[in-house]
């Protein structure tokens, strides 16, 4: 199906180059093992994202959409009309979607580095609001992005909802924080950023979340190594490999981890390496930030006020943030 013209103009960057397949060899050639977080996300990987949204155990995206739904009048109200939506890691857009339709807004530059599941949703988001203006633009939000030349300088709002920013280490947090204010032009262009956090709660529930019962972030974790695969040309054996998640209290952090059920030798072209059986690769961290903390975050990135919802049990929070 052809996708809208604006959807259509989207810059599609090149992935399983030399600098990314270096950049995964060298996470799993460490003493500890990693893949970043961002190689779930392929086709499967965003589906299965998806699903995991709609899981009983998985609060985040319900909690937040009933922060949103509740608060929404002052939400709207604090961020004001006539926006210009920018959104690193965009996904199905659904978000979006709520947020252009409430707050009237008149553009959406949606980012994401699964690109085809992103311009599907660019082009129903544009048929479902005809009047916003909508681009779909593939990109690593830990890359610099360059927005559309021709993108309006004033009321621009990002919006990085979802608790996206607890998969970065505190310090790489504040550095994205950063170019999100950067996004944003001078304090007089009038932008703001609307961001998610998942805040700190009872361990259990957090254990239920990121290990649900029907196996369902399990088959998310394990899917990173099947799109490695496809991105370095390895042969990791994705049913060889355990799904666990705990919570790191130390650091404030989910921690997802897949664990070697047996010895084993993983090869890619021009090396490889041996994984002893309980060894573990270090797929994803999920910071869980007190407001307090998170504040201190925004401060140092730039951000001088916000104002902030929750919901009852104080789960999850919505910030409203401005240079
Ligand atoms: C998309 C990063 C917010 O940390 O909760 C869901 C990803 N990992 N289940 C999260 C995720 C396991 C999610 N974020």
């Amino acid at each position: 199906s052809l996708a809208s013209p604006q959807a259509q103009a989207a810059t599609v960057w090149p992935s399983g180059d030399v600098t990314e397949r270096q950049a995964i060899i060298h996470g799993l050639s460490q003493v500890k093992p990693t893949i970043s977080p961002k190689y779930f996300y392929d086709e499967r990987g965003s589906a299965l994202f998806e699903t995991i949204t709609r899981l009983p155990e998985y609060y985040v995206t319900r909690v937040e959409q009933s922060i949103f739904e509740r608060h929404g009048n002052s939400i709207a109200a604090s961020v004001g009309a006539d926006s210009v939506v920018i959104e690193p890691g965009a996904g199905n857009c659904e978000k979006a979607r709520a947020l252009c339709d409430r707050l009237h807004s008149t553009e959406f530059v949606g980012i994401d580095i699964s690109t085809e599941h992103l311009q599907e949703a660019a082009k129903r988001l544009s048929d479902v609001l005809p009047w916003l203006r909508v681009r779909a633009i593939a990109g690593d939000i830990t890359e610099p992005i360059r927005l559309p030349e021709d993108l309006p300088r004033r009321n621009r709002l990002v919006f990085y909802p979802g608790s996206s920013i607890g998969n970065f280490e505190p310090a790489q947090a504040v550095h994205l924080l950063s170019q999100m204010r950067a996004m944003l032009g001078e304090a007089s262009d009038g932008g703001s950023l609307l961001i998610g956090i998942d805040l700190p709660k009872p361990v259990h529930i957090l254990q239920a979340a990121y290990d649900d019962a029907s196996g369902v972030t399990a088959a998310f974790n394990r899917n990173a190594l099947d799109h490695v695969n496809r991105l370095i040309g390895s042969d990791f054996d994705s049913q060889h490999w355990k799904h666990r998640a705990f919570f790191n209290a130390e650091c404030s952090r989910v921690e997802m981890h897949l664990v070697a059920l047996h010895d084993m030798r993983v090869s890619w072209p021009g090396g490889g390496r041996e994984f002893s059986m309980g060894e573990r690769i270090h797929t994803e961290n999920s910071y869980k930030y007190s407001l307090d903390v998170f504040a201190a975050l925004l401060r140092e990135a730039g951000f001088g006020q916000y104002q902030s919802w929750t919901d009852d049990q104080d789960w999850f929070a919505v910030i409203h943030a401005r240079p």
